[in-house]
């Protein structure tokens, strides 16, 4: 009977050879979007609606761990590639909740971005609170090695305040002493509730003023 050993260092390996790949994706599209973004844009006084980008190739280590909790004990390389669809991800942050809207039609606009699927967290946030914009999409690169190529992509849009509770969440969930409590979850439920108040309000304190 064959018997298949799971080589981590061997599999490590191969995920370090194919990042370039991502990494290349992830310029190609922030690009992509930056060029869009500049020719809508031609007025210096009007208002840019990306706040920041972030972007990373997700390490070795992540991208196991959530192969792993997918279900694949012992993944091979193309477990990795066909089940985590974040290896690369890009994350832009508005300051207005309706720029989440103008942001994802920048994107679709994007020549050689191909959205694929949505998971609008905005319209339907997780029961914890979670609220953002996924976009899965594919961007066509050009490889020196490999020539054209199409790698997925993901990318988040979020609000300034969806992005604080994010990033307060994810802390309390691995960095504090106690860890997520009933009662500390049911803050930060409380917490996206008022976050998304003040993101409608923010929008409409805008549109009274008279700014676009
Ligand atoms: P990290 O470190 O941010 O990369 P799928 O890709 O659809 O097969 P997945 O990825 O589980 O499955 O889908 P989901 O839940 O739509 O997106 C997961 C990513 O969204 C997470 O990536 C987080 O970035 C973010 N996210 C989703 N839910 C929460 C949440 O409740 N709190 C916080 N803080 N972030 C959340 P990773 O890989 O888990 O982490």
């Amino acid at each position: 009977m064959e018997t298949t050993h799971f080589n981590k260092d061997l599999l490590r390996e191969q995920y370090e050879a194919m990042t370039p790949l991502y990494a290349n994706a992830i310029r190609t599209a922030v690009a992509q979007i930056e060029n869009i973004r500049n020719e809508l844009l031609p007025s210096p006084d009007t208002r840019n609606p990306i706040t920041d980008d972030y972007s990373r190739v997700k390490d070795f280590d992540s991208a196991l761990e959530k192969c792993q909790r997918k279900g694949f004990a012992t993944p091979t390389i193309e477990d990795i590639r066909n089940n985590v669809h974040d290896i690369a991800g890009i994350r832009i942050i508005c300051h207005y909740l309706d720029d989440i809207e103008r942001i994802d039609s920048i994107i679709r606009q994007s020549p050689g971005i191909a959205v694929m699927s949505v998971k609008d967290y905005i319209a339907y946030p997780k029961p914890s609170g979670y609220a953002s914009l996924h976009l899965k999409t594919m961007v066509q690169i050009s490889s020196f090695f490999y020539g054209t190529q199409v790698i997925p992509l993901e990318i988040q849009i979020r609000t300034q305040l969806m992005d604080t509770w994010a990033q307060t969440e994810h802390r309390v969930k691995y960095k504090s002493e106690t860890g997520p409590t009933p009662e500390i979850d049911k803050m930060l439920v409380e917490l996206a509730a008022q976050f998304r108040r003040y993101d409608e309000l923010m929008v409409q304190i805008r549109k009274t003023s008279g700014e676009e």
